[in-house]
């Protein structure tokens, strides 16, 4: 009898595991699971099932895709779920700023299907981010998503104490360092010129109308959590002074924008990361910065626009900007770059360089996009290829051309009157209904 309530509970739980993911209600159900196997396991010394079990889920740990975390037990990157994303942000952001945010990802979302997403948005004050910090730090303990995590499992409080500096320094206490500042430690190798990520984006907080997010994908821990700044364009009592042109519009873009790195590195499977020249962590099968950061660029100005046409998108009465007119300013800083690196490759313009990726790889989507005669070919065509083809082999399969190819009619179309140019982008507004 015990043994078949076990079998019925690990059946329950795998079924729950992939149809529900990360939701809370699974989360509600593996508690109380992990209850009934202790239970149980206690009961009976000769069950099999909970041996060497160490997240509790049900699942032997070498059977147990994510072993240290008892949410998940299989693979499962890349599918949809039924959750919105979950938005977390710092007690110090209003109301107003936190649903706009919300409406902006659910929208996104249903735009491009629902995956397990959390996004962090952190405020300008200290204890409201120490507060954010101890719920991340938490949720990723949980999860057993740090990657210093094994070797801190038997001391959770300590592992705690580590995240929280590592997520707030210098606003975490150093007493698990002997409260030393200096040094490596687990994740960097000099705290006294170290900052935690949540400290970064307080600053830039500080700093309005700067903003700042990246979009946060860690394929092979399983999870993807978005990392912001303040949101602050949707509540008027919260925009600096002096800057009456600031819209929402601009928050809701950069909301479509990070969704967009989402669904991309969503359809791409492979685990394989490198390190590359600017440091950065990447998988090559998410392909070159120009191909991510210009697309998501591109296509999150066009779709608000267009979703603001359709009715779903509610654009606010100061929303005005042809996309036409967004494309031909950030040209005129094109062509600024362009006399410093006439040879470009697109697929070499890294973070940091001084031909911005960002723009190259924005205007090379509207030249791609325009080319094949359709503004959804990455995220409909090109992006479902990848795992099958590689990004190189998608990417020619896709525009019918090598990167060689592409690289050199692009700079030939650089050189183009910019009357010429502004014809391939679509005559696009919000819409004021
Ligand atoms: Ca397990
Ligand atoms: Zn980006």
């Amino acid at each position: 009898m015990k043994y078949f309530l076990l079998i019925l509970l690990f059946i329950f739980l795998i079924n729950c595991s992939k149809d529900s993911d990360d939701s809370g209600e699974s989360l509600v159900v593996s508690s109380l699971e992990k209850n009934s196997n202790q239970n149980l396991s206690n009961e009976s010394s000769t069950t099999q099932l909970t041996v060497n079990d160490f997240d509790g889920d049900g699942v032997a740990d070498n059977l147990d895709y994510y072993p240290y975390n008892p949410y998940k037990v299989i693979d499962d990157w890349g599918q949809y779920v039924d959750k919105y994303p979950t938005v977390f942000t710092a007690n110090d952001i209003t109301e107003i700023n936190r649903l706009g945010l919300e409406e902006d990802l659910k929208l996104a979302a249903d735009y491009f299907g629902k995956y397990e997403v959390e996004w962090w948005a952190v405020g300008r004050e200290i204890n409201a981010m120490l507060e954010l910090a101890s719920d991340w730090c938490d949720r990723r303990i949980e999860r057993g998503q740090l990657w210093y995590y094994d070797e801190l499992k038997n001391d959770l409080v300590r592992l705690k104490n580590i995240c929280m500096t590592q997520t707030a320094h210098p606003h975490a206490s150093l007493e698990w360092n002997g409260n030393k500042n200096t040094g490596g430690t687990f994740f960097t190798s000099d705290l006294s010129s170290f900052e935690g990520w949540m400290e970064e984006y307080r600053k830039i907080g500080l700093n309005l109308p700067s903003g700042s997010a990246n979009a946060g994908m860690v394929r092979n821990s399983g999870y993807t959590a978005t990392q912001s700044s303040i949101p602050f364009q949707y509540d008027p009592s919260t925009h600096p002074a002096g800057y009456d042109w600031i819209t929402k519009e601009e928050h809701s873009t950069m909301v479509f924008h990070e969704y967009y790195h989402i669904t991309q590195a969503q359809n791409v499977m492979a685990t394989k990361e490198i390190v590359d020249e600017t440091g950065n962590t990447v998988r090559p099968e998410y392909g070159p910065t120009a191909f991510s950061e210009g697309p998501a660029n591109y296509i999150s100005q066009y779709l608000i626009r267009e979703l603001s046409n359709i009715g779903t998108y509610k654009a606010s009465t100061k929303a005005n900007s042809n996309l036409k007119d967004l494309m031909k300013g950030d040209m005129e800083k094109v062509q600024e770059m362009f006399k410093g690196c006439l040879d470009f490759k697109l697929e070499e313009l890294n973070y940091g360089n001084p031909c911005d990726p960002y723009m190259f790889g924005q205007w090379a989507a509207a030249y791609l996009t325009n080319k094949v005669g359709n503004m959804y070919v990455f995220h409909d065509v090109f992006w479902p290829k990848i795992n099958e083809m590689t990004f190189v082999g998608a990417f020619e399969d896709t525009f019918d051309m090598t990167y060689d190819q592409l690289n050199s009619e692009f700079r030939d179309f650089l050189k183009l009157p910019i009357e010429e140019q502004l014809k391939i982008i679509p005559d696009i507004n919000f819409s004021s209904n």
